[in-house]
């Protein structure tokens, strides 16, 4: 499952597969055992919560029993959520990226895990994609700018493949990094940020079950444009705390910084969990348009305290001034 980087050297230890996830790895008996039962239970490998384009593979996802996986609203329709989005690799303007995006190529495609860990290695997309049970769930992504929509992800959480790498007691955060190439993104010629696209998490907030690594949406491979061939999604925070298109896991020490943070600082700080009572300096956060929705009549929506997840990630902040950590 981990690949490796050169013929001319034998595999680091590091590269060979983990005894232990040799050892947990179901047999095929107990994976078709597996995927009988789940035809047998009408709630696990339901049909998608909403339809997709039918133009990318298949990926269905067991329905998540995490709390909070599934919130009530209705889904985005896939035409919105594939056509209006933030990827700045593909340019600036939002339908930048659903226009440019089919240059990404998403295969061959490493992810390399890095620093504060037992076991470093790169892991090969296929891999990844075997890892852990895909589940479905339905989130809400708030984007700092005002908008907000509901897709249904394909993925699981994220720890599931953090844990594997074993972090080590020094790894107090986690620094994602996405793919910044040129030849495949002009955006990357622009300015606007300092690429590679960097992001972080507190480790507590990377091994929360909510933070989702996603693979796919709408019962389907992710469109380039939402960040094949895979992503986070963190639905309590801001939509650009969720990179796409990930090269790079490193576990650090230090809080890392992130390439909105660089830019602009008093804008967007490290933890940007969603929160209606700390505006933007430049505009209020109290409220948001949900994509789709917007008629000539249709009010705006009051954005909820951690984007309505308060329950269940709450706890990671108790005791902390969100005005100041914002
Ligand atoms: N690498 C990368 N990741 C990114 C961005 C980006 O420009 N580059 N934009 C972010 C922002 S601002 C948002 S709101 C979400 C949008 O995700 P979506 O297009 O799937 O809705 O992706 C986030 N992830
Ligand atoms: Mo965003």
């Amino acid at each position: 499952m981990l690949i490796r980087t050169s013929a001319l050297h034998d595999p680091l230890p590091s590269e060979i597969t983990p005894r232990s996830a040799y050892l947990n790895r179901p047999t095929r008996r107990e994976a078709l055992a597996a995927l009988s039962l789940a035809a047998a239970s009408p709630l696990a490998l339901a049909q998608p919560a909403a339809p997709g384009g039918g133009k990318l593979p298949r990926l269905p996802g067991a329905r998540s029993a995490v709390a909070g996986a599934f919130v009530m609203d209705r889904p985005t329709s896939y035409a919105d959520a594939t056509s209006y989005n933030n990827f700045y690799e593909f340019g600036t303007d939002k339908a930048d990226p659903t226009e440019h995006a089919h240059t990404l190529k998403t295969r061959p495609w490493t992810v390399s895990i890095e620093g504060e860990c037992g076991r470093p290695g790169r892991f090969d997309i296929e891999a990844l994609l075997k890892l852990a049970p895909m589940e479905e769930r339905l989130y809400r992504l708030r984007c700092v700018e005002g908008w907000s929509m509901v897709i249904p992800w394909t993925g699981y959480s994220l720890a599931e493949l953090l844990k594997q790498a074993q972090p080590t007691s020094k790894a107090k955060y986690v620094e994602f990094t996405s793919l910044a190439d040129r030849s495949q993104m002009p955006g990357v010629r622009s300015g606007v940020l300092d690429w590679p696209y960097v992001e972080g998490l507190r480790i507590d907030e990377a091994m929360h079950p909510l933070a989702m690594l996603v693979f796919g949406m709408y019962g389907e491979m992710l469109p380039n444009q939402n960040g094949a061939p895979l992503r986070l999604a963190l639905p309590w925070k801001y939509g650009f705390k969720s990179a796409k298109s990930i090269v790079k896991i490193r576990f650090v020490e230090k809080e890392p910084m992130s390439s909105w943070t660089k830019a602009a600082q008093q804008e967007y700080g490290f933890y940007s969990n969603v929160n209606p009572s700390v505006p933007h300096p430049r505009w209020s956060q109290a409220a948001e348009r949900r994509i789709g929705e917007d008629g000539l009549f249709s009010k705006k929506r009051p954005t909820l305290m951690f984007n309505g997840y308060e329950a269940q990630v709450g706890q990671l902040y108790a005791g902390m001034d969100l005005k100041r950590f914002y």
